[in-house]
């Protein structure tokens, strides 16, 4: 079997978009996303762990739109895997479509499994993701994290669940990667064994901590769920850090947020207030860096990936 494949990064976090069509029962892109988990879930592993790729690489599968006002429909995925939204992901998307001659610039519906997105492809190669509904869902939480004491954050929806920290015990800088990530992942389960979870029971599956930057509004780190840190400022993360400014009184509609990644690239988010609902909007840029096939031959041993 053979799958191909367009690479991209969005302010260095990778998008793997495959065109493939894979029969997913063609119910709701959320009932689709149920279909890939459970019936093609090793081409998800093919396509996102090694040998082929890595931890940091989130996937997108191109799949047709259930509703034809959208240009396609995307269900994103990454090494451990699937994912509601993803913001980054959305950027590279938008420009793979281009790249195959599918969009030109302008506003585009992208159909996801958790709601439809409206992108804007700009002339000079930005996109403009105006994301679902955001909004903080409990503000500061306590857990209590072996080694680091009382730890307080937010949680937060922004297309995935996010538990944010203002006050970062470990500097938010790239020579502290391994301590944030040792850091994050402690929080992460500690979240999950002091069963605090985002609305409904839903598993808080990324962590998000700030720090100051000398050029943007803040500069962040997000650990994603299979450990991989976001080198992106994180699309969904920064639409979940807009709701709780919004919440807090701390940004106004319209206003403009410059998030730093932990490796300096920048995404530029606002909010609308559409009946008493925060819309994020996020720009940020992606780059074509390859394409192929992912060749499948049942005979590799490892043609399925390593690991999960
Ligand atoms: O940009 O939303 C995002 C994202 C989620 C996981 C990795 N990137």
């Amino acid at each position: 079997m053979e799958v191909p494949f367009i690479d991209s990064h969005t302010g260095g976090e990778p998008t793997r978009v495959l065109d493939f069509p894979f029969d997913l029962g063609g119910g709701s892109l959320f009932e689709q996303r149920e279909v890939f988990k459970t019936r093609w879930d090793h081409i998800r592993k093919a396509a996102c762990n090694e040998p082929r790729a890595s931890d940091t690489v989130v996937g997108a599968l191109l799949v047709p739109p259930t509703d034809p006002a959208c240009v396609s429909g995307v269900i994103f995925f990454n090494n451990v895997g699937v994912l509601g939204m993803c913001g980054h992901g959305t950027i590279g998307v938008i420009r793979t479509l281009q790249t195959l001659g599918r969009i030109e610039p302008g506003t585009h519906l992208l159909e996801t499994p958790v709601g439809t997105v409206t992108t804007t492809l700009h002339a000079d190669g930005r996109v403009t993701v105006q994301n679902v509904p955001a909004y903080r869902h409990l503000r500061q939480v306590q857990v209590k994290v072996p080694g680091h004491g009382t730890v307080t954050g937010d949680v937060a929806w922004g297309g995935n669940w996010f538990f944010l920290i203002q006050d970062c015990p470990i500097a938010v800088e790239f020579s502290q990667l391994e301590a944030l990530t040792e850091f994050t992942w402690k929080v992460r389960q500690a979240l999950q064994e002091q069963n605090i979870t985002g609305k409904d029971g839903a598993l808080i599956d990324h962590i998000e901590v700030f720090g100051p930057a000398e050029t943007a509004d803040s500069r962040n780190f997000v650990l994603c769920p299979g450990k991989a840190y976001d080198r992106s400022p994180c699309g969904t993360g920064t639409s979940a850090k807009l709701a709780c400014l919004q919440a807090d009184g701390k940004l106004q509609e319209g206003q403009v947020w410059k998030q730093e990644s932990i490796i300096g690239s920048v995404f530029e988010g606002s909010y609308q207030l559409t009946r008493g609902q925060v819309i994020p909007s996020i720009t940020g840029q992606a780059f074509i860096n390859m394409r192929g096939v992912l060749i499948l031959d049942e005979m590799d041993p490892y043609c399925w990936g390593i690991g999960q």
